[in-house]
């Protein structure tokens, strides 16, 4: 019976489109499954989409729409998205489905008559944006993970006996494997050592969620709901035989891959549920660094995120799969640009794999009527057993480097062998060689070379493919199918060697694989994204700084007035000032983060001669949503304040009499 190996991602929130930060991890999960399936694993790959809480209902609200109508739609868009990459997943579970629902109450009750659930109160303050319970933390106070102010709760909750597993999971932390890399574990233990504090495991002030068993009034909490979708998607509580066996075969997973900002609710809370069900825990949580765009984190909320998409259209999926992993070195942040993605493309791939793979083959066809030649031992040397030694290192340091997450080692261990064959290339000529072996002296000697230098090349760039496939599969098997060599798929990547290219093997038909992107890519996309951002917002570009009335949508008639379809696309919203502080150098300027409920927006507001920042924290306000970006000294403006005042006259901020919550829009 051959091995067996289970990887996850998280799952995806529902509250806003995906972003390549969502593509990446997705990406490396599915390198590391397409691997292990060439290893011979029976492999099993887990995503899929988080669908319930609060941060969900109200970002459902804030779209006029019902949290489920809201939640099919981004589910669909995070899975159509996975399909158009390739993505290879086994099983995508949304934990809105019936049979997640159904599972995830038993794992409640299961805990609950373990003895680790009871019932008790909560007060405190909870952050709707993590969907995280901040202890210790005072009304007003922000959330620590993400700035938010934190909202006062006051509720009955389940509570979960944290506190009994604190040794428990010191001892799981001792193995160094469970928790990658070294600083996570670290961060890890010593949160758990300074201290755990029981945690809630239900709400009972809204019902957006799955109801608590034998008590509907609750529903569980969004992170219990959410973790255990590692577990029902492949059968736990499942009344059926098969879901049982297949619970039995793959649980506890191999890798379960994660951002590093949810550590703790991986390697705390996570491990704690499932040693209070008596469940195994699994082997290793992984947690990667970030993408970062315009320095900081990309995030949804920030509104700095590069879609997907556009990478697809311009470059295609395997060029970013390759950057990603390339470039970013896993564990640690890394800086994404268009500007990077286009270098290392046609640096490493136009000019590199793919450069070798056209050469190479044409020469094969030019030459040896596109067979791949027998090479003479008599005609090598030690040139051809220098790549060879390089090949068989390369095969072997790919695969080590892979295995502990250091995919941007792996690759740079695989593109040596590239550039090393180049050099080769370059340094005997076949090009030379074929004149003399089909020049008028029809040279035997230098036709022998040439068969050598063609097949030690070609042995090489099967090589590199093979090992490459996980990352670029398409790529990779239009480059193994025009070598003659069929289906990659069926490769089995253990068994890989030098020398196993047969002489003989005929050649399909060659075709470029990457093609030179030019300078224009990076516009390109720029553009697509930019186009992107503002794509709601028809009005003009001239993104008033604020105190100025909102534009038109769209041209008005004749008499000057708009349809009220021409004002629908007006998106005014409620937010709150978080953060409010002068422009350095401008009288008039205020930089402003304004907390619209699904996300944080920068807005530069011409009313600092009407209004001190300080007072402005805490204010409710008024804001196009809809408009599109714009810089005003260097700061992106993404959004503009409404506010009232006569020509000349100082402006006043629209503002409510009655309590209004926060993303409520305007209509
Ligand atoms: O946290 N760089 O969902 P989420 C790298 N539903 N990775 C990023 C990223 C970035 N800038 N942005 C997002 C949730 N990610 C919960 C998880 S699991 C039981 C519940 C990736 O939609 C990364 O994997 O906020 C991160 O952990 C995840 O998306 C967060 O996605």
């Amino acid at each position: 019976m051959s091995r067996k190996f289970y990887i996850t991602t998280p799952i995806y929130y529902v509250n806003a489109r995906p972003h390549i930060g969502h593509a990446y991890t997705t990406i490396t999960c599915d390198t590391i499954a397409r691997r292990q399936r060439m290893l011979g694993a029976d492999t099993f790959f887990l995503t899929g989409t988080d669908e319930h809480g609060q941060k969900i209902e109200r970002a459902a609200e804030a779209a006029g729409k019902t949290p489920q109508q809201y939640a099919d739609e981004i589910s669909a868009q995070f899975r159509n998205l996975w399909k158009r990459m390739g993505i290879s997943n086994d099983d995508f579970i949304r934990t809105t489905e019936d049979r997640h629902k159904k599972r995830v109450q038993e794992l409640f009750r299961q805990i609950r008559d373990n003895g680790y659930i009871y019932k008790g109160t909560y007060t405190g303050q909870y952050c709707v944006s993590d969907e995280l319970y901040v202890d210790g933390a005072q009304p007003g106070d922000p959330c620590p993970t993400c700035g938010r102010i934190t909202e006062t709760v006051h509720e009955e909750n389940y509570f979960f006996k944290l506190s009994a597993f604190q040794d428990k999971l010191l001892e799981l932390y001792a193995n160094p494997d469970f928790i990658r890399p070294e600083t996570r574990r670290n961060e890890v233990i010593s949160f758990v050592k300074s201290g755990l504090r029981d945690v809630s495991v239900s709400r009972s002030t809204f019902s957006w969620g799955i109801p608590a068993p034998d008590d509907p009034q609750h529903v569980i909490y969004v992170w219990f709901d959410a973790l255990a979708n590692y577990v029902t998607a492949i059968g736990y509580g499942s009344k059926h035989a098969a879901a049982q066996a297949a619970f039995k075969k793959y649980w506890p997973a191999d890798v379960q891959m994660i951002g590093k900002e949810i550590v703790r609710f991986h390697c705390v809370y996570w491990p704690a549920f499932l040693l209070a069900a008596g469940l195994p825990v699994p082997k290793a949580i992984v947690a990667h660094g970030w993408l970062l765009f315009e320095e900081s984190k990309m995030s949804k909320s920030r509104g700095n995120i590069v879609r997907t998409e556009t990478i697809l259209d311009v470059l295609g999926a395997d060029a970013l799969r390759y950057f990603l992993l390339r470039e970013v070195v896993f564990g640690q942040d890394g800086s994404f640009s268009f500007d990077a993605l286009v270098q290392r493309y046609n640096s490493d791939l136009a000019n590199g794999l793919g450069n070798l793979a056209s050469r190479t083959l044409t020469m094969i066809n030019r030459y040896f009527q596109g067979r791949v030649p027998e090479a003479p031992q008599s005609a090598a040397g030690p040139a051809e057993s220098l790549i060879a030694e390089i090949a068989r290192k390369t095969i072997q340091d790919f695969g080590a480097h892979f295995d502990q997450f250091q995919f941007s080692r792996a690759l740079e261990s695989a593109w040596s062998l590239v550039a090393a064959v180049d050099k080769y290339i370059v340094e005997n000529e076949p090009w030379s060689l074929g004149e003399k072996a089909l020049g008028e002296k029809k040279d035997e000697a230098s036709r022998a070379r040439l068969a050598t230098v063609l097949y030690t090349s070609a042995e090489a760039l099967r090589i590199a493919t093979a090992l490459a496939h996980p990352v670029m599969p398409d790529a990779t098997a239009k480059i193994w199918t025009q070598m003659g060599l069929g289906d990659i798929q069926k490769l089995a990547l253990s068994d890989l060697a030098w020398g196993q290219l047969p002489p003989g093997t005929k050649l399909g038909e060659v075709q470029p694989v990457f093609p030179r992107a030019d300078k224009s890519a990076v516009e390109r996309m720029q553009n697509m994204e930019d186009q992107q951002r503002g794509a709601v917002a028809e009005s003009p570009a001239s993104a008033a700084p604020a105190a100025t009335p909102a534009p038109a949508a769209s041209p008005a008639s004749a008499d000057g007035k708009i349809t009220i379809d021409d004002f629908a696309k007006i998106e005014l919203r409620v937010g709150v000032v978080k953060v409010a502080e002068r422009v350095p150098k401008s009288d008039k300027l205020l930089r402003l983060e304004i907390d619209i409920g699904t996300e944080v927006r920068q807005v530069v507001a011409g009313i600092a001669e009407a209004y001190a920042p300080e007072p402005l924290i805490g204010r409710k306000v008024v804001i196009v949503a809809n408009l599109a970006p714009r810089k005003l000294r260097g700061l992106e403006s993404n959004g503009m304040i409404v506010a009232a005042s006569l020509e000349g006259g100082k402006p006043a901020l629209a503002s409510f009499l009655e309590d209004v919550p926060i993303g409520a829009r305007l209509k």
